[in-house]
């Protein structure tokens, strides 16, 4: 899954693709580069990221949605939280939802994703993005985040949404530390067990930055470029360990890793 953010303010590409045309042209790149999924998002959940109203969220993903829709036909991913939002870009030629919320930041939601026959993608967050890291604590964070995961998968089927359009994420970064992402990913297997395809995204994601900072002894956190080699090892433990989809910045590196653990593994 190759991430276009539409947003000033991502962490790592904020503001490099706020034109239609440039986020749409970099849509393209990603599926020359082996992308299968395309997610688009208009709203950064980056920690301490203000919240951004629908109508600003629309201008800049529908726009976006509609020209990938109609350039490639992989599937695209809205990533939003916003029922008006998926709607439209539902509408647009979107398929799947990509709620980091998991149909709990609006009501509405969870009957656009079942009326829209669409596929939804659950993640676990701890808070909100403006206060999540703020000394997040579990007693077993894979317990803890295995159990939220299967009780919005119930609640998703409850509402009407078919179990076989349920992918599920730990939502490594969201209300996490260090540590709690280490052994998300090191037990993923156990998420694996909940029965439906995982999402993993480590993309570029800070703890990379401060496990390698604090590795070479720095204060100052490793920048989101050098946080490539860390992404392709988690990426590549999370699919020994069961995910599906890793949503990633830099899709060729990926993709050329997991070829090779693929291939290692004996998997097709
Ligand atoms: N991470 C970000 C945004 N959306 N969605 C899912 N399902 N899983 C994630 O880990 C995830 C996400 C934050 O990364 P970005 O700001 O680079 O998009």
């Amino acid at each position: 899954m190759g991430v276009v953010n539409v947003t000033p303010d991502s962490f790592s590409d904020g503001g490099l693709f706020l034109d239609p045309v440039a986020a749409i042209a970099h849509g393209l790149e990603l599926v020359d580069e082996g992308a299968e999924i395309l997610d688009v998002g208009g709203e950064s959940t980056r920690p301490g990221a203000a919240p951004v109203g629908a109508a600003e969220e629309l201008r800049r993903v529908l726009p976006v949605v509609e020209g990938l829709a109609a350039q490639t036909p992989l599937t695209i991913s809205i990533d939003t939280s916003k029922a008006s939002v998926a709607r439209a870009a539902l509408e647009a030629g979107a398929s799947l939802v990509n709620d980091v919320t998991a149909l709990r930041g609006d009501p509405e939601m969870v009957a656009v994703v079942a009326q829209g026959g669409a596929e939804c993608c659950l993640m676990h967050m701890r808070g909100e993005p403006r206060t999540m890291q703020q000394a997040p604590r579990y007693d077993d964070v894979v317990a803890e985040v295995k159990a939220f995961l299967e009780e919005r998968l119930a609640f998703a089927v409850v509402e009407g949404v078919a179990e076989e359009r349920v992918l599920l994420d730990p939502g490594i970064g969201f209300g996490k530390t260090l540590a709690h992402n280490l052994e998300l990913l090191r037990r993923l297997g156990e998420l694996a067990a909940l029965g439906r395809p995982l999402v993993v995204g480590t993309s570029r994601k800070s703890f990379l930055g401060r496990l390698l900072a604090d590795a070479a002894g720095r204060a100052e956190r490793v920048s989101t470029e050098g946080r490539l080699p860390g992404t392709i090892a988690t990426c590549v433990l999370a699919y020994e360990r069961g995910a599906t989809v890793l949503r990633v910045h830099d899709v060729a590196p990926v993709r050329a890793a997991l070829v090779v653990a693929a291939a290692t593994l004996g998997a097709p």
